[in-house]
């Protein structure tokens, strides 16, 4: 049987490996001091559950039932600033089930918590280098914001194993996540069964123009990269107008600048450009107008440019077998309360849909907030997202 009590002293102490703020907040980037003791101190919870803990080479912390097996988890790094639960409670909640499992001989469940899924380095690089679609090679190339390389990185981490655990030993992936928007808190629902994640993309662009004195260059004589940057963004969101939905979203959330001094004209400005949709094409169509309106910006403002793609992912659409899963188990825990419904956010659960039948979960996150440290969940909604998860296994279980 799962254990809601056990299940909530994990989360709870999950969330003391990079505590920070008031209330939930978090620190624990991928393979920080916190990120590494706390996948430590899974490998050890998986252990004591009967499971066999495995690391791969990319910090991916298994812990694996005997046979073929329902594969559960999500990731336990965060955004350098993140809430308690984005990650941690689908790695946890899978940790419950799986040990449930060793206790109650079966279904066979195992466990995972990916590395890098908030994108430290890539863009969810453990479950992409473990499904296969980045060779480990090309992901140690990659870089943070400080240069720190991700094979510097996981150079750190002890313990790793130098073998990936192949798909074929399990049956499925199941993901329970918080929504991180605000649809089912402000319906008063309690579960989200996921239909489709939509797709990501994200350059890296650079201006360079010159940098001056911000009292004696007059206006017209300078190169203001910042002016640039500013350009860029008011041109690009008047020539996305006729390309995008309600749903579509595209978001400047980094933008470094040099020297970055009230009294110095910046000469350079460093910003991602993220964008995000359900359909590939205009995925694809609101790349090609991003390029050209960097282009014309550069060329306006006498910019020296660079523009580089960080790794995509593509829109994908959850298991038929397994979402019907955990439609029933809603309608046994959560009746009138659930819906069925896209997400907004990147998953896990996208790169393992590629080599396994994957499919997600949400619980309501309180007043939509997450990637921030008020992230939280009401208590119950946590215990009925699990309840869910066990109802759909026990499901499976029979079929796996
Ligand atoms: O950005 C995302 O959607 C994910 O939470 N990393
Ligand atoms: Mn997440
Ligand atoms: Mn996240």
């Amino acid at each position: 049987m799962i254990n809601p009590d056990r299940f909530l002293a994990d989360l709870h102490h999950l969330r003391s490996f990079g505590a920070a703020g008031v209330g939930n907040g978090v620190i624990r980037p991928a393979f920080s001091a916190p990120d590494i003791a706390a996948r430590h101190w899974l490998a050890q919870r998986m252990q004591d559950a009967g499971l066999q803990a495995h690391i791969d080479p990319a910090g991916n912390v298994f812990g694996l039932a005997e046979e073929k097996s329902l594969l559960m988890g999500s990731h336990s790094d965060s955004q350098p600033t993140g809430g308690w639960l984005d990650g941690a409670l689908g790695v946890i909640a899978a940790l419950e089930i799986a040990r449930a499992a060793q206790e109650q001989g079966g279904p066979p469940v195992s466990a995972v918590s990916f590395q890098d899924e908030e994108g430290r380095f890539g863009t969810c690089t453990g479950s992409m280098v473990w499904a296969g679609a980045m060779p480990l090679h090309e992901a140690d190339t990659v870089t943070d914001r400080d240069g720190i390389s991700f094979a510097q990185a996981r150079a750190a981490m002890q313990g790793k194993a130098d073998t990936f655990i192949a798909p074929d030993r399990f049956s499925g992936f199941v993901e329970l996540h918080i929504e991180q928007g605000p649809t089912l808190d402000a319906a008063g629902e309690q579960i989200g069964v996921v239909t489709d994640i939509v797709g990501i993309r994200q350059n890296h662009i650079t201006f360079e123009g010159q940098q001056n004195h911000a009292g004696t260059t007059p206006m017209a004589a300078r190169r203001d990269a910042f002016q640039a940057v500013s350009a860029f963004n008011t041109l690009l969101n008047d020539r996305l107008r006729n390309i995008v939905t309600p749903q579509t979203v595209w978001t400047i959330g980094h933008v470094s600048l040099t020297p970055n001094a009230p009294s110095i004209v910046p000469g350079k400005a460093v910003f991602s450009m993220q964008w995000r949709d359900g359909d590939l094409d205009r995925l694809d169509r609101m790349e090609e107008v991003i390029n050209d309106v960097a282009t014309q910006i550069a060329s306006d403002f006498g910019m020296a440019m660079t523009n580089v793609p960080r790794p995509a992912m593509v829109p994908v659409a959850m298991d038929k077998t397994l979402r019907t899963a955990l439609e029933n188990g809603a309608i046994a825990i959560a009746p009138g309360r659930w819906r069925t419904m896209p997400s907004g956010a990147l998953h896990d659960a996208t790169n393992v849909s590629s080599v396994l039948p994957a499919a997600m979960l949400f619980v309501p996150s309180i007043n939509g907030i997450s990637h921030a440290f008020e992230e939280d969940t009401h208590e119950a909604d946590l215990i009925a997202g699990l309840q869910v998860l066990d109802h759909a296994v026990q499901a499976l279980g029979a079929r796996l």
